[in-house]
């Protein structure tokens, strides 16, 4: 743990293998298309609520308190090409965002306010992120639609430093 004994946690949906490598080999060409640094396999995710520095202190009633949670199962299909100009950022996500999904991130971002931590400042916008420092884009077509059916999230926790940030999956919930 660094020394501050916070740790930069983040909640998020995690695919499973097979969604993983579907995504991988529908997006591979484009992402090699692209002059940007792609985003390692084994760390593709796309976040919920991103915390930030959380005091250890915080992590148990936290984890306690979003268990709470009623999930609803829904299902999710990544089929659109994204692109942030400002970190290059090219990623994958639904058009739309099922209500279930909504919920989920406003009742995570609710009892992380009320637990002292930060309000994200972002609005929520579903993503997975595919590459970063992406500085020339040519149109993409849309990839073949992906359907990822969704049963659980996890909470997990993010190590900067190095090539790729590391990531290491602390718990999960459904
Ligand atoms: P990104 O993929 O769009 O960069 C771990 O770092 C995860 O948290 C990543 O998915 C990252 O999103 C997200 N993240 C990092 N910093 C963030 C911030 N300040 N606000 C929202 N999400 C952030």
């Amino acid at each position: 743990m660094p020394r501050s004994g916070k740790k930069r946690l983040f909640f998020a949906l995690w695919p499973d293998d097979d969604i993983r490598d579907r995504v991988v080999r529908a997006t591979r060409a484009e992402v090699r298309g692209t002059d940007g640094k792609p985003t390692p396999p084994e760390n593709l995710h796309m976040t919920l609520n991103f915390l930030g520095p959380t005091p250890q202190s915080l992590i148990h009633s936290l984890i306690e308190r979003v268990s709470a949670l009623p999930l609803a199962p829904f299902e999710l299909t990544l089929e659109q090409y994204g692109y942030w100009q400002r970190a290059g950022t090219l990623w994958l996500g639904p058009n739309e965002t099922p209500r279930p999904l909504a919920e989920l991130v406003g009742d995570i971002g609710r009892i992380s306010h009320e637990l002292g931590l930060p309000r994200n400042r972002r609005a929520f916008i579903p993503h997975m992120t595919l590459a970063r420092k992406v500085g020339r884009l040519a149109p993409k077509e849309p990839p073949r639609p992906i359907r990822w059916p969704v049963n659980e999230f996890v909470l997990a926790e993010s190590a900067l430093g190095g090539r790729h940030s590391r990531y290491t999956i602390l718990e999960h919930f459904d």
